[in-house]
């Protein structure tokens, strides 16, 4: 049998992941992410084999070791484990996972708490930049309980405000890739747009869509995924990403005219799957392509003429705050989430 391994599971955000110290791990990548997918499950459609939860939203990692920027406290690398294809991919970060990143420094002892708070600078490995992270520590012990609520998980948690820069061209090298606010794709408008998460914005209507449908009807749909499936992988080249048909991005997200008094709403593709609510990330670009004039998803967007851009997702909203330059470039952008420990133990990954 093999040995256990070292493992957090964390929500963090409205995802769930395995937290490792790099040194738990082996360091050959292929090696690490074979042994990942026997501890996930995959690939399986359930999982059944592994701690991976049958969602792509609960079938991730974070891979964290000492900081190699001096600006930063930890490194973090994200790894996106695929529920039913053999298939680990780093061309992605994770904001929602980004929450636990901190806290699970602390727990491990990367980063020694502060009494009160603690600022953890995060180096995420994916794109190479930092977010800060604050995390509450009384007693100089994380502490998971508190008042703020986010949208998709139940009851109160302790706030984890998270704060970014630089995060244009993350992963394509330009906040849009192609120099256009507005492409057409498979004979759709479509803004290709990177600001954290390479993402495709078009209007829910042009597939004959409101853009309130649930995640269950739209993931039923198989016509309307293939559809979505060919422009995303015409859309990776064009956004400096080659051939995506083996990665995860770029996310693929439906907008329309908001509901619920926020600001647009969406339905993001993962992108074979809908998302439950929306990536922190993608959620950061989706805001950014509301300020973009002529563009898909400024033709839908109420924007309140504040910093705060709420962004509509199947189960509530997600909270960005953008900051603008004079001439309307996002300088920083930042949301709230939270995170819980769910179980610190070792993990048997399934035998080969
Ligand atoms: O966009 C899901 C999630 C994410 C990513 C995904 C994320 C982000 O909600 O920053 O958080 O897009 O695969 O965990």
């Amino acid at each position: 049998m093999t040995d256990g391994i070292p493992c957090l599971w964390m929500r963090g955000g409205t995802s769930k992941g395995a937290v490792f110290l790099a040194k738990d791990l082996p360091s050959d990548a292929v090696e690490r992410d074979e042994l990942l997918l026997r501890v996930m499950g995959s690939p399986d459609a359930r999982q059944i084999d592994g701690i991976g939860g049958a969602d792509p939203l609960t079938s991730k990692v974070a891979i964290l070791s000492e900081p190699t920027r001096d600006d930063a406290d930890v490194d973090y690398l994200f790894l996106q484990v695929f529920v039913d294809q053999a298939l680990v991919s780093d061309a992605q970060g994770c904001g929602n996972i980004l929450a636990a990143v901190g806290p699970a420094a602390i727990e491990r002892g990367l980063v020694p708490a502060q009494n009160g708070e603690t600022d953890v600078r995060i180096h995420m490995l994916n794109t190479g930049e930092i977010a800060s992270a604050k995390i509450q520590t009384p007693d100089g012990r994380v502490d998971y309980d508190g008042e703020a609520r986010i949208d998709g998980v139940p009851g109160q948690h302790a706030a984890v405000p998270l704060m970014f820069e630089n995060l244009a061209g993350s992963m394509t090298g330009a906040l849009l890739p192609t120099g256009n606010a507005v492409d057409v794709v498979g004979g759709v408008y479509c803004t290709l747009i990177d600001n954290g998460m390479p993402c495709v914005v078009m209007r829910a209507a042009d597939f004959g869509l409101t853009g309130q449908e649930s995640r269950e009807a739209l993931d039923a749909d198989i016509e309307l995924k293939a559809r979505i499936e060919a422009i995303r992988l015409e859309c990776g080249p064009m956004m400096n990403l080659g051939d995506v048909a083996e990665k995860s991005v770029p996310k693929m997200t439906l907008v329309s005219a908001p509901k619920s008094g926020g600001a647009i709403s969406t339905r993001s593709f993962i992108p074979h799957r809908c998302h439950a609510t929306i990536g922190v990330f993608a959620a950061v670009s989706v805001a950014t392509a509301c300020t973009l004039e002529g563009s898909p998803a400024a033709s839908v967007a109420q924007l309140s003429g504040g910093s705060l851009v709420s962004v509509e997702h199947p189960s509530g909203a997600a909270d960005v705050m953008l900051e603008l330059s004079q001439d309307g470039v996002v300088l920083r952008a930042g949301t709230l989430r939270t995170t819980r420990k769910l179980f610190d133990g070792l993990v048997f990954p399934a035998p080969k």
